[in-house]
């Protein structure tokens, strides 16, 4: 083993020490260490294997098993060696009584593998946070290889030389026996642990996502947010990261801001504007799913995105919703598509919302488990095509809309701060909110609807506080002192908003707002707000543009919706501030700012 460490150059005695460990305790058959340049043979080797499905010029297509299609939140579990660091949604337990287990699990479960070790920065090199970013894979996975090539930066040379040899994180991925894990049963046998306090991440069980790319939600986001508390010098968030450039005044605005998964990170961040406003803006994508913030040298808010590529949901993108997903994902950019519809004569893809209606050909169409969509019974003709969670993995360079300065260790000053749900009513299309607690608190409040009655109260948010609810890896009132010390520091605040694309017709069920392009009018406005170019509406729950200030041209949606997306309900929202009530009194040691805001919400709402 140590001739294959010597011969990729892997100096680090810290990382071979660690490599040795767990070669020995998996009971791996060989040692490969990899970096970004073995792609080509990688891929190579993965489609030999079978593993990878060849999908067009320089495209390739995966599936996993059927029954490991996105991350597991009651398996995922956050270990410390301090009971306080016990949150609401952290699933905590003893890091005493997480290591022997996990490492149990592990004992001889990559035996007649390769065990792949994958030297990582979550950020570009030269980052102020770059001590935060090192870590180092084990997995014995070549697709989780070849995707973690794609979501990180990944060579040796960038764990050789660490300031401090040792600040590396240990992740850990055993994919296990995937058919005997009896995922969803009382036997459940995975486990996805962050020990946070250790930095070391041990995941068993999965070959899938969030699972087991772990630089990417494991470390980019639970390990980075508690590091960035431990440390009191930056936030991790589940946010995406974008620039406005206003070409007429040369203006950059940058606004960074959270959705709980699957609600339109990756979407917003790929935003082409609408065709009339293309002309005087434009918008950079820097990241789509993870953000870490922190203040600079003069006092403003920075922000980088850690990740180096996209994993973005394939569902609905299309021409008119992504243009700039589809260019990112088109021939020789390397993409891999997983759970996707592939068809194994003519290796096309296709996804629901891809095209109207399915192609009408089913000659060699497979749907996402492998079946042959031609041979479904009657009972199952319905069913999709793609898993409703199908994605693509493809590189940072590839959309074309990636900003032009991505990779500048320094990162973005932020002007802006937005959180998003999916909410078919109350929330309106924006309410900006200029006060630190108050944004907050909104931050602390997001959530996504429960769409059936026995997830929750019908009209009732599942809160997603800040879209960090799977994330979160220590208490949820530390985490808002937090937010209100690393915010408080700052000299130039950023605005906050809320904004909600889902607002449906409570008739006929449509969405009232057109969405995708169209959300760039009330960002433009957010920052005109901001600019003091206009005043709004003042509401008892922010700021609410009026009808004049939003800028249409162009707009193809139906303006007569509008009335009811910039107005607010106030008897639903006194309803909603009951619930809010219920939902932070779970949270110890919440900052008294914070119920300060929520009782001055309701105060005003109450006047209303
Ligand atoms: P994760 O990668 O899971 O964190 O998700 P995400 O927040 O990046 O979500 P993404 O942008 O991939 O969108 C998820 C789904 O929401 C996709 O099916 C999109 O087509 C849909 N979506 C995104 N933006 C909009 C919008 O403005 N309006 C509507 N109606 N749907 C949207
Ligand atoms: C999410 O689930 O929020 C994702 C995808 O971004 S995963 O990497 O699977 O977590
Ligand atoms: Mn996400």
């Amino acid at each position: 083993m140590d001739s294959a460490l010597d011969a990729a150059g892997l100096q680090n005695e810290a990382v071979r020490e660690y490599v040795r460990y767990w070669a020995g305790v998996t009971g791996a058959d060989r040692v490969e260490v990899v970096s970004a340049s073995d792609d080509a043979r990688l891929i190579q080797e993965a489609l030999d294997a079978g593993e990878l499905l060849p999908a067009g010029e320089g495209r390739y297509y995966s599936r996993s098993y059927y029954k490991d299609t996105a991350r597991s939140e009651e398996r995922t579990i956050v270990a410390t060696n301090n009971p306080e660091d016990k949150g609401v949604y952290n699933n905590w337990r003893p890091a005493s009584e997480m290591k022997p287990l996990l490492e149990d699990l592990m004992t001889g479960a990559s035996a007649g593998k390769t065990m792949y070790v994958i030297p990582y920065l979550m950020a570009p090199p030269g980052s102020p946070l770059e001590e935060f970013a090192a870590g180092v894979e084990l997995t014995d996975n070549r697709c989780v290889v070849l995707h973690m090539i794609r979501m990180a930066r990944v060579g040796v040379d960038l764990i050789n030389n660490l300031a401090n040899p040792d600040s590396f994180v240990r992740a850990v991925h055993v994919t296990g026996d995937l058919e005997n894990l009896g995922q969803g049963t009382p036997d459940d046998k995975r486990y996805f642990v962050t020990v946070a306090d250790e930095r070391t991440i041990l995941h068993f069980g999965s070959s899938y996502g969030g699972n087991a790319l772990l630089g990417k939600i494991a470390h980019g986001l639970r390990q980075a947010a508690y590091d960035g508390w431990a440390s009191g010098r930056f936030l991790s968030e589940q946010f995406m990261l974008i620039g406005i450039k206003d070409k007429k005044t040369g203006k950059d605005y940058h606004i960074c801001g959270g959705f709980p998964s699957a609600s339109g990170k990756t979407n917003l961040a790929m935003m082409l504007p609408p065709d009339a406003l293309g002309d005087r803006y434009q918008v950079s994508f820097y990241g789509d799913d993870i953000a870490w913030l922190w203040v600079g040298d003069d006092g403003r808010l920075y922000g980088i995105n850690p990740e180096n590529g996209a994993f973005g949901v394939a569902k609905d993108t299309n021409e008119t919703t992504n243009p700039t997903a589809l260019e990112s994902i088109k021939e020789g950019t390397d993409v891999v598509f997983t759970n996707v519809a592939y068809n194994e004569k003519t290796h096309e893809v296709w996804w629901e919302g891809r095209t109207k209606q399915p192609p009408a050909d089913l000659d060699g169409w497979l749907d996402w488990k492998g079946e042959r969509i031609a041979d479904r019974s009657e009972e199952d003709k319905d069913a999709p095509w793609a898993h409703p969670n199908s994605r693509f993995t493809t590189q940072l360079d590839n959309v074309p809309n990636v900003a032009a300065d991505y990779n500048d260790p320094h990162g973005v000053p932020i002007d802006g701060i937005i959180f998003g749900g999916r909410t078919r009513d109350r929330e309106p299309l924006i309410r900006a909110i200029t006060d630190l607690p108050e944004g907050v608190y909104d931050g602390l409040t997001l959530g996504a609807e429960a769409t059936f009655a026995a997830e929750g109260v019908e009209g009732q948010l599942r809160y997603d506080p800040m879209s960090m609810r799977p994330f979160m890896s220590y208490d949820e009132g530390d985490y808002a002192a937090h937010w209100l010390k690393i915010l408080g520091g700052v000299k130039e605040m950023p605005i906050f908003a809320h904004v909600n694309w889902f607002q449906k017709d409570p008739e006929d069920g449509h969405f009232l707002w057109p969405g995708y392009r169209d959300n760039l009018r009330p960002l433009l406005w957010l920052m005109q707000l901001k600019e003091g170019e206009v005043t709004g509406r003042e509401t008892a729950v922010g700021i609410i543009p009026t009808k004049e200030e939003l800028n249409l041209d162009g707009f193809e949606g139906d303006t007569a919706d509008l009335d009811r997306l910039l107005d607010i309900d106030v008897e639903r929202w006194r309803q909603e501030m009951g619930f809010r009530e219920g939902h932070l009194k779970q949270f110890d040691r919440l900052p008294e700012e914070i119920w300060e805001a929520h009782r001055r919400v309701a105060k005003a709402l109450d006047e209303a």
